[in-house]
């Protein structure tokens, strides 16, 4: 909620590729037109605009903000020739944008900061602090490109540092060159001198002039402008104002002048020198009627309507303009346009004439909340099944799980927001009314005491009768043993042939036990029993068997268990203590630890145990304590005792599901 979206919206305007605004509070405008956003008050998905400013091509591409959106945006920011960061006057909101720093110096993408919103009273007063803030967020050095001019705290326009040009804002218009007044001029020459010498750490010439007092060209300054950012050695930063259209030209000139082009970008992307078109997907979309269309990047050459790419051929090169889908015969090199039915492409895999093309690309991010799905039509089981695959297939930060125990199909997303977006997705595309519950936790349960049990099973009906006679002990093991069995039978009582039909009888008997759930960590031994030479079976001694432990079972103290995760909780720093409490506040929550995030700078981990139940309301109180920012990873650890309270709990609950289910 930055202002990506106006910013775009903004330099639409600017190139002149509209001639009006639309709002975006009301997701009216080019970005949010193109998705879903309305309904959700959030930008949730990739919009690509084209444009011309000043003779040349150029394609912007408006990503969603929201954590649980990342995987999309990421996928934007991979085919990217450079990317704008767009930050708030405000250093605890602006710290956030740790992680997408990392991923960007970590893939070397050239990125550039903008600070929006500069118009919001107060703002001026702000801009020193977030400075900083995104400075200890960044690995490389920041370079600021615009000092602020200030009434009090607000901004009312900047001074340009490369050309030493005074701006002053006006309402939705050009900025006007002014003087620069005196009281700025202090803080212009500091902050041009901050910016040579940053830029004079990285190039011996322009060193040695600053050493000599030497005021380097325009050219000479712009070129090596142009060369730091463009192999990701500094972070630009502009400021401005979407809404008011601040600082956004200053912003597209600097673009213009100083961002990499496709050749350099495909570089970077992976991408070998060759004949012939070569894409890239970074985006995969399953329209209604239109069928698939893959969202690609042009790294080489140029795609027409009918050309063989992978494995398919290309039906359909579509560009765009927000909603606007136009059909064109072709699409040049740096272009992003969609192609219709690559089957066989998926998102983040190449394609040329001679088939598909690795290239390097992201892991998907691991889902945090799970809802078990269930069509409200009967017979619509297949439909959602087939459904569910292509919306994962939009957005791999989706996964699917078919769980066999509780015959659920469950949906794993980063938070319950993509859930919704996913569940909208499935009755708007597909028809699909789908019901969606908390999923079942694999509870499971064990004994606490030993005993011993005898069991029979005696049955005469007609022909030959059925008998199995056993005496069994049953023992509790250590946590994670699974299941044992052993005899310890003498003379013959039982014949060894019964042995694994006992074995077979308890495995079979341990699928529900006492409490309603699977039983672990139990050894069963048979110590004695009788057989008969004509009744006895396999299956009499195992019937036998369940007749002991029906009885046994009860008897030893039988305990639920439950799957307790280990959870990975990142977060900037200053909300760490917040989270700690989250955890500890929790049912069964237990810390473990605390680190530095391994890229991420100025933020933390938390490391914690805590049960899966409470895994999705954990997530939402992360989001929540930490400005939405805020993410978990998880594996699952080890099974723990229930307390009595919820034990009974669960175990109610579970009864009652029976019960309702035999009606
Ligand atoms: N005062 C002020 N408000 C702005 C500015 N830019 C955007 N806004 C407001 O900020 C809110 C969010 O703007 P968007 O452009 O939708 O933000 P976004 O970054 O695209 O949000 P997501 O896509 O959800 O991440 C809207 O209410 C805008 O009107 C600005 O320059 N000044
Ligand atoms: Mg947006």
């Amino acid at each position: 909620m930055t202002g990506k979206t106006s910013l775009l919206e903004a330099l639409l305007l600017a190139c002149g590729a509209i001639a009006k605004k639309g709002s975006a509070k009301d997701h009216g405008t080019v970005g949010d037109l193109a998705t879903d956003a309305k309904s959700r008050g959030v930008g949730s998905e990739l919009s690509v605009a084209g444009a011309e400013w000043e003779g040349e091509p150029w394609i912007f591409v408006d990503a969603p903000g929201a954590v649980e959106f990342t995987q999309e945006a990421t996928h934007a920011v991979l085919v990217a020739d450079v990317v704008v960061v767009v930050v708030e006057a405000d250093a605890v909101r602006a710290a956030s944008v740790s992680p997408l720093l990392a991923l960007l110096d970590a893939r070397k993408i050239p990125h550039v900061v903008f600070v929006n919103k500069v118009d919001v009273a107060g703002a001026g007063g702000r801009l020193k602090e977030t400075l900083a803030a995104l400075q200890s967020a960044s690995a490389r050095p920041l370079v600021l490109r615009e000092v602020p001019l200030r009434d009090g705290a607000d901004v009312t326009g900047f001074v340009d540092l490369v050309s030493e040009r005074a701006y002053g804002f006006k309402d939705h218009e050009d900025a006007a060159l002014t003087r620069l007044p005196e009281a700025a001029k202090t803080e212009e020459q500091e902050a041009r001198r901050e910016m040579l010498e940053r830029l004079a750490d990285l190039d011996d010439h322009l060193l040695e002039e600053l050493l000599e007092d030497v005021t380097p060209s325009h050219d000479e300054l712009v070129a090596n402008l142009r060369t730091d950012l463009q192999r990701d050695l500094i972070v630009d930063v502009f400021l401005g104002s979407a809404e008011q259209d601040h600082g956004v030209r200053r912003l597209l000139e600097a673009l213009r002048d100083e961002a990499p082009d496709v050749t350099v970008t495909a570089l970077r992307a992976g991408v070998s020198a060759g004949d012939g078109a070569l894409v890239q997907s970074f985006k995969t979309v399953h329209a209604p009627h239109v069928g698939k269309l893959s969202w690609v990047r042009v790294w080489r050459g140029e795609v027409t309507d009918g050309l063989v790419l992978g494995d398919d051929r290309v039906s359909g090169v579509h560009r765009f303009f927000g909603a606007k889908v136009q059909k064109v015969p072709r699409a040049g090199v740096g272009e992003i346009v969609a192609l219709g039915h690559l089957d066989a492409l998926h998102t983040g895999g190449g394609a040329d004439h001679a088939g598909a093309v690795v290239l390097p690309w992201i892991d998907a991010l691991q889902p945090c909340v799970a809802m078990a799905l269930r069509p409200v039509r009967v017979g619509d089981d297949v439909k959602l099944s087939g459904a569910l695959a292509k919306v994962v297939e939009e957005d791999p930060s989706l996964r699917i799980e078919q769980s066999a125990e509780a015959h659920e199909i469950v949906l794993w997303a980063q938070g319950d927001r993509q859930l919704r977006l996913a569940l909208e997705r499935l009755k708007a595309r597909f028809g699909l009314d789908v019901r969606a519950e908390a999923p079942q936790v694999a509870y499971r349960e064990t004994i606490r005491r030993s005993a011993s049990q005898h069991g029979r099973f005696k049955h005469q009906s007609g022909g030959h009768g059925a008998f199995g006679d056993v005496y069994v002990d049953v023992s509790p093991m250590a946590r994670g043993e699974g299941f044992a069995f052993d005899e310890t039978v003498t003379g013959g009582a039982v014949p060894r042939q019964y042995f694994s039909s006992v074995e077979k009888g308890a495995r079979e008997h341990f699928k529900q036990g006492p409490l309603g759930f699977p039983v672990v960590d139990v050894k069963v031994v048979l110590t004695h029993g009788s057989y008969h030479a004509v009744d006895s079976s396999d299956a009499a001694f195992q019937q036998a068997t369940r007749v002991a432990l029906v009885e046994a079972l009860p008897k030893c103290e039988p305990v639920l268990l439950e799957p307790v995760l280990a959870v990975t909780l990142a977060a900037p720093s200053e909300f760490t203590s917040r989270v700690q409490r989250l955890v500890t506040g929790r049912r069964g929550g237990q810390l473990q630890g605390l680190d530095a995030h391994a890229t991420a700078k100025g933020w933390d981990v938390v490391n914690a145990l805590v049960p899966q139940a409470e895994l999705r309301e954990l997530v939402s109180e992360l989001r929540t304590a930490t400005q939405g920012v805020g993410t978990l990873a998880w594996s699952v650890d080890h099974l723990r005792e229930v307390d009595a309270n919820e034990s009974e709990r669960v175990v109610a609950a579970r009864r009652k599901a029976r019960a309702d289910a035999r009606g």
